[in-house]
């Protein structure tokens, strides 16, 4: 049971000004903090995983990249994001969830994401979404690892504890190659990075906010969860941002890093990083990417939490 609270003889009431200033405080306030995923650390440990448990045992076999502030289900305050990884020949079981999930594949040929009948093939640098309540299962028909980044609203079931899920009486749900792999459910690198690269001369940094069906005025990727890619030219600085939004970023290629002030916090944190690490960025921080190349383009994918703080009216940006 909860621990009571009383004031003044009364039960289960509580004071409110002694806590006001939390509660309500004079600037966001989230709890989570910047952390780093190196992947020269994760990647061992993940692959160490493969030997310890199946991807049939595991169901889902990932290392979830925990905030050290809040634990599991937490990246950020709002964002659940973790490593999966399926070797040659495993399954990951058919499911269906009403949280929905998006992965960005990190390595690794010939895995699938099969999402309500519709197999999907998996390359490096693509989005693949699976909708709240969609069938999916996950399998590896190539020679290596593959390893991908989830991404999905878990927190948001912290306060609307409605997340459920069903198992399908089969390991693979009944599904179809794809023709010519098109779908609205696969967004390819490719796609991403054309966007990013025009005006390539003129701009050292470009965003772009992934949208359903591909165009600059399409639905974000789900009403919770969402992502963006950024491209920051060789020894070039993005500009600061500040925005009432979290991030769960992962470099997709080149090296660099990222200066953050957390909201609150005087302090600026200096994250480095080169492709395929991650990393979490709480909402309200001031953030810039630099790009240390010596030529070339650096790429940054994120998760954000984009829909859902535009829906409710609370975004706010410098
Ligand atoms: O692939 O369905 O990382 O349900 C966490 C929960 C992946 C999934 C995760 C999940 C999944």
């Amino acid at each position: 049971m909860a621990s009571k609270s009383s004031w003044g003889g009364c039960n289960d009431v509580s004071p409110l000004w002694t806590v006001l200033n939390k509660m309500v405080p004079p600037r966001p306030n989230p709890t989570s903090i910047v952390t780093t995923w190196p992947y020269d650390s994760v990647r061992p440990a993940l692959i160490e995983s493969g030997s310890t448990v199946s991807a049939e045992e595991a169901e889902r076999r990932v290392l979830m990249l925990t905030n050290p502030t809040l634990g599991a289900p937490y990246t950020t305050d709002t964002i659940y994001a973790g490593l999966q990884l399926i070797l040659p020949g495993e399954t990951a079981p058919a499911h269906r969830h009403v949280a929905f999930a998006l992965r960005f594949i990190v390595e690794g040929t010939d895995g699938f994401t099969a999402v309500d009948g519709q197999k999907l093939m998996m390359e490096r640098g693509d989005v693949i979404l699976t909708p709240s309540w969609t069938w999916h299962d996950h399998g590896n028909e190539g020679p290596a690892p593959m390893i991908w980044l989830d991404g999905l609203d878990l927190p948001v079931y912290r306060f609307l504890p409605v997340n459920f899920a069903e198992n399908y009486a089969h390991p693979r749900f009944p599904s179809e190659l794809v023709k010519g792999g098109k779908s609205p459910l696969k967004i390819p690198w490719a796609t991403v990075q054309q966007e990013l690269d025009a005006n390539l001369e003129d701009r050292s940094y470009a965003r772009y906010d992934y949208r359903l069906g591909g165009g600059s005025d399409g639905a974000h990727l789900s009403r919770t969860i969402s992502a963006q890619a950024e491209r920051i030219t060789a020894g070039t600085a993005s500009e600061t941002s500040q925005e009432t939004c979290s991030f769960v970023y992962h470099a997709y290629e080149g090296e660099g890093y990222s200066t953050v002030i957390a909201p609150g916090g005087e302090e600026e944190q200096v994250i480095k990083w080169k492709a395929r690490d991650t990393f979490s960025v709480p909402a309200w921080s001031s953030i810039s990417h630099t790009c240390t190349l010596q030529s070339g383009q650096a790429y940054l994918f994120a998760i954000n939490d984009r829909p859902m703080v535009e829906s409710l009216g609370l975004m706010r940006r410098n």
